[in-house]
């Protein structure tokens, strides 16, 4: 193990030691052309080198859950149990006197957010915005430390809208707003992804995701005090931007490419950010983060949920045969893959899974440990043949419901109190009997070929083999050949 702490570079040379970065040298728009690359890289992070004032930036970084676990240590099975694992241990964070972060430190009129690499996602998106930014605030009454993700639009060289979603920073704000204050807050740019994880991490209201990151990366984070707000930031990030959100002030911002792969849900009069201070490393890496289904920022949704829910399900009614959670693309879906010790118990964590620290789980299905929780198809085709839809499929109308999805009627709306969406939710239990029904189970015995461990090379013809060879992890990739 090194001594250093892992930051942005430390990330950067493991992804490129394990072959997974791209470098590219070509000059690249943000504003024109970033977005479409980033989009195409589902499989490899990048690394643009050559963007405009000088800058550099990674992105797509964790591209995809193979980068998330290789950041965790751990691969695609085994990386929710861990990452859940890991969520219940709370390290507080360590003071530090010099922070790279603060090498370089500009004040009002010194820096310029218009000559920062940020691009712009989708066609339909409102203007640039920086999707990688994690937002220190403080509750004013207890001091207590949040720390979570914002899309900040760039609204001018030292302002910024900001999404405020009804969380944690969001209650922070409003008690600000009722004393007329402005909120202080420090962003911080660039930095290990377990930050990141950390900072997408909805725990309860007073919990400082710092602890959570220290947890996550079994080390105490380092942190410096910011320079024109009474906030501390992680002294190895890349680049920080201390300012306020000011009360009251209300302004248009979006549309924006958000997870579900749409555009239109948050747009409206939404709080802006007024900055008095940038401070970065003398040579700052950037960090851009894409949004949509299965980019980037669903990687940074989708595992703490995953694992948050995880450590809900594994006590409930004393201890499931758990195996796995992992949420589907657009993030509104959660899938359970568990065996049932009694008739009913799938639907119990079904429940549970549905009503959790996060709004976004709509639709909860539960499936067996036969299937393959990472091959979509898998999930379809245990619900097809596994659900007596009158039995195994419950809706429950009524329910408040993520403020995002486009499907359910909206009440209020973005930057005001009362925007939620009220809408249902639904769970289909997709499991088989428990094992202990041993007849009733045996109707559910998946087929598996006499002599499952030949291998198909050592039959072809010598003419065929190159062609085997390169379809192997699709022939044998299967888990039910293993
Ligand atoms: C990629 C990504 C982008 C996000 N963008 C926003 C955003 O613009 N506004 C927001 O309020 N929450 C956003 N979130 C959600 C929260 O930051 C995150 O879920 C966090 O848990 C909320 O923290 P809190 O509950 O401590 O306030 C985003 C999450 C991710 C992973
Ligand atoms: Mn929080």
């Amino acid at each position: 193990m090194s001594q250093s702490p892992k930051d942005m570079r430390s990330w950067i040379a493991e992804l490129e030691a394990a072959s997974e970065l791209i470098r590219i040298d070509k000059p690249v728009d943000p504003l024109t052309q970033m977005g479409s690359l980033l989009y195409q890289s589902r499989e490899k992070a990048l690394f643009f080198e050559n963007l405009p004032h000088g800058w550099r930036s990674l992105g797509q970084a964790p591209a995809n859950v193979r980068h998330a676990a290789l950041a965790f240590g751990a691969t695609e099975e085994t990386l929710i149990p861990l990452v859940a694992k890991r969520l219940g241990t709370l390290i507080p964070p360590v003071m530090v006197k010099q922070a790279p972060v603060q090498e370089v430190i500009l004040g009002r009129g010194e820096f310029d957010l218009t000559h920062l690499p940020v691009h712009i996602a989708g066609q339909l998106d409102g203007g640039p915005v920086i999707g990688s930014g994690l937002m220190v605030s403080k509750d004013p009454d207890t001091g207590a430390r949040n720390v979570s993700f914002h899309r900040l639009q760039i609204k001018g060289p030292e302002k910024s809208g900001i999404l405020l979603y009804p969380r944690h920073s969001w209650k922070n704000y409003l008690k600000y707003q009722e004393r007329n204050q402005p909120m202080p807050v420090a962003i911080f740019i660039g930095h290990h992804p377990l930050y990141y994880v950390a900072a997408a991490t909805t725990a309860a209201y007073g919990q400082d995701e710092f602890e959570i990151a220290g947890g996550l990366l079994g080390a105490p984070v380092r942190l410096a005090k910011c320079r024109t707000v009474d906030l501390e930031v992680p002294a190895e990030a890349e680049l920080v931007l201390e300012g306020h959100i000011p009360p009251h002030t209300r302004e248009d911002e979006g549309p924006f490419s958000e997870f579900q792969d749409y555009y239109v849900t948050g747009t409206g009069k939404n709080p802006i950010v007024e900055y008095q201070c940038m401070t970065r490393r003398r040579d700052a890496i950037f960090k851009n983060l894409q949004n949509g289904s299965e980019m980037e920022g669903c990687v940074f949704h989708k595992l703490p949920m995953a694992a948050t829910i995880f450590r809900r399900l594994k006590d409930v009614g004393g201890g499931p045969n758990l195996h796995n959670v992992g949420m589907l693309p657009g993030v509104f879906g959660v899938v359970i893959q568990m065996t049932q010790r009694a008739y009913g118990e799938a639907k119990n964590l079904l429940l549970a899974a549905l009503s959790s620290e996060y709004h976004h789980p709509k639709v909860a299905i539960a499936v067996d440990a036969d299937v393959d929780i990472f091959n979509h198809s898998e999930i379809l085709w245990a619900i097809a043949t596994r659900v007596d839809p009158q039995r195994d499929i419950v809706v429950i109308p009524g329910t408040f419901n993520h403020a995002m999805d486009a499907s359910l009627p909206e009440l209020g709306a973005p930057g005001t109190p009362l925007w939620q969406r009220h809408g249902s939710k639904v769970l289909i239990d997709a499991t088989i009997p428990p094992p202990a029904d041993t007849e009733a189970r045996a109707a559910f015995e998946r087929i598996r070929p006499r002599n499952p461990g030949l291998r198909l090379e050592n039959f072809a013809a010598e003419s065929s083999l190159p062609l085997v060879r390169a379809l192997s992890p699709l022939f044998f990739g299967s888990k039910l050949l293993r």
